[in-house]
C-alpha cells in the first residue's frame, strides 16, 4: 500500500535536551510539502557535529531529531519536484544548492543562502516542521535530519546518486569525506610537493588527510591526542604523527620545529576547538601559509589572537562542506568512488542497527569510533 500523501509513523531517535541519551521513539513524518521530497533513511554515520547537540556546544532548538550524513531512498515527493523521483537512491545535502541565490551562482561560492548553517533554526523554508511527536513539534538539524527511519527534505537538499552505490559505504559522502577532502583540494588548494598539518585525525580530519595526499602533499603531519588514531592517519596517507601530550611546548612549536621553523604551508583545524584553531594558524608559514578552520567551535566562543599572526601574509579561512557545491558535487564524488578513485571504507570503523545510536555515541565518546555508520 503506498504511503504517498500520508503521514508516515515511524521510528526517530530524538534528543530532548542536551548532555542526556537519545530516545528512540515513533513520530509522525508528514508528506513532502511542494517542492519537498520524503526519504527513507537506509544508513547514516555518526559526525562530530552531531556530537556538539549532546554536548550542549552547538546552539540548536529543541526536542531535534540530528544525524546529516546519510544515505537513503525516495519515498514520495511533493508537488512540482523535478530532480528525484519515487525509488531513486539519494544523499541528503545538509548544506542546500538553490542554484539561484548569490553564492549559489559564484563558483567560489557553495553557502547557499538557504542554508540552516548560520543560524540553525531547525524548520522547513515555510517554518514549520514535517516532525512531531504526539502532536509536539519536533525540530529538524541543518536541513537533513537523519536518525530517523524517514525524513523530509527541501528539494535543494536532496541529490540523486548512481542506484548501485551501497548505502552504509558512501554514507560518508554525505558529510565527513566532502568535508575533509574538499578543504584540501577546494578550499586550501593544496599544491603538489606542499607540506601540511592536520589537526584532529577524527573521520573528518582523515578526510583532510586523503585530500592532501590526493593533491600531491609530499608532507602530511598528522595531529592528535589519542594515538589510536594513528596507524590509520598512516595508511590514508600522513607521513608522521604526533601527540601534543607528548610534549611540554605548544604544538605550534613542535610543528615550527618539524619544519626546520618554517611552518607547514597549508594547515587544518579539524576538532572545534578555539584553541586549536589558533595552533593551527600559527603553525603554518608566517608569510604564505594558509590555515583553514574546518572544526565547529562552540556556538558561544571566541577568539582573541595576535594580529601578528595574520600581518606577516598568513591566510586564515573557513570551510563548510569542504567548500564543495553539494547538489553538483556530491554525484560526482559518489561516481569516483564507484570508479575507485579513493576509499571509504577505512573511514567506517563500526556498522550499528539504528536502535543502537547511543551505544554510537558511546564509541565516539571513548575516542573508539572513526565513523560509526547506523542501519535500518
Ligand atoms: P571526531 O570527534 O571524530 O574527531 C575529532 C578528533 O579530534 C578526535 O580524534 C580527537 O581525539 C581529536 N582531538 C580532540 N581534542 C584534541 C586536541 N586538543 N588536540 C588534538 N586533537 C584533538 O569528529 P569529526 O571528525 O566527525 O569532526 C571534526 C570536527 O569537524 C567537528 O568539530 C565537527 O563539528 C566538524 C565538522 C565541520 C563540518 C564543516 O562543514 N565545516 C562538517 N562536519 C563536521
Ligand atoms: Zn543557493
Ligand atoms: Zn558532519
Amino acid at each position: 500500500m503506498s504511503t504517498a500523501g500520508k503521514v508516515i509513523k515511524c521510528k526517530a531517535a530524538v534528543l530532548w535536551e542536551p548532555k542526556k541519551p537519545f530516545s528512540i521513539v515513533e513520530i509522525e513524518v508528514a508528506p513532502p510539502k511542494a517542492h519537498e521530497v520524503r526519504v527513507k533513511i537506509l544508513a547514516t554515520g555518526i559526525c562530530g557535529s552531531d556530537d556538539h547537540i549532546v554536548s550542549g556546544s552547538l546552539k540548536v532548538n529543541f526536542p531535534i531529531i540530528p544525524g546529516h550524513e546519510a544515505v537513503g531512498v525516495v519515498e514520495s515527493i511533493g508537488e512540482g519536484v523535478t530532480c528525484v523521483k519515487p525509488g531513486d537512491k539519494v544523499i541528503p545535502l545538509c548544506l542546500p544548492q538553490c542554484g539561484k541565490c548569490i553564492p549559489c551562482k559564484n563558483p567560489e561560492g557553495n553557502l547557499c543562502k538557504k542554508n540552516d548553517f548560520v543560524e540553525i533554526k531547525g524548520l522547513m523554508y515555510d517554518g514549520t516542521s514535517r516532525f512531531s511527536y504526539k502532536g509536539k513539534l519536533v525540530h529538524s538539524f541543518i536541513s537533513s535530519s537523519t536518525f530517523t527511519e524517514y525524513t523530509v527534505l527541501h528539494e535543494d537538499s536532496v541529490t540523486k546518486i548512481d542506484p548501485a552505490a551501497p548505502p552504509e559505504k558512501v554514507c560518508p559522502i554525505g558529510c565527513a569525506f566532502s568535508t575533509g577532502y574538499g578543504a584540501a583540494i577546494k578550499s586550501a588548494k593544496v599544491k603538489p610537493g606542499s607540506s601540511c598539518a592536520v589537526f584532529g585525525l577524527g573521520g573528518v580530519g582523515l578526510s583532510v588527510v586523503m585530500g592532501c595526499k590526493a593533491a600531491g602533499a609530499s608532507r602530511i603531519i598528522g595531529i592528535d591526542i589519542n594515538k589510536d588514531k594513528f596507524p590509520l592517519a598512516k595508511e590514508l596517507g600522513a607521513t608522521e604523527c604526533v601527540n601534543p601530550l607528548d610534549f611540554k611546548k605548544p604544538i605550534n612549536e613542535v610543528v615550527l620545529d618539524m619544519t626546520d621553523g618554517e611552518g607547514v604551508d597549508y594547515s587544518f583545524e579539524v576538532i572545534g576547538r578555539t584553541d586549536t584553531m589558533i595552533a593551527a594558524l600559527a603553525s603554518c608559514n608566517l608569510n604564505y601559509g594558509t590555515s583553514v578552520v574546518v572544526g565547529v567551535a562552540p556556538s558561544a566562543s571566541e577568539i582573541t589572537f595576535s594580529p601578528s599572526l595574520l600581518f606577516t601574509g598568513r591566510t586564515w579561512k573557513g570551510s563548510v562542506f569542504g567548500g564543495l557545491k553539494s547538489k553538483d558535487d556530491v554525484p560526482k564524488l559518489v561516481s569516483e568512488f564507484m570508479a575507485k578513485k579513493f576509499v571509504l571504507d577505512p573511514l567506517i570503523s563500526h556498522v550499528l542497527p539504528f536502535d543502537q545510536i547511543n551505544e554510537g555515541f558511546e564509541l565516539l565518546h571513548k575516542g573508539k569510533s572513526i565513523r560509526c555508520v547506523l542501519v535500518f
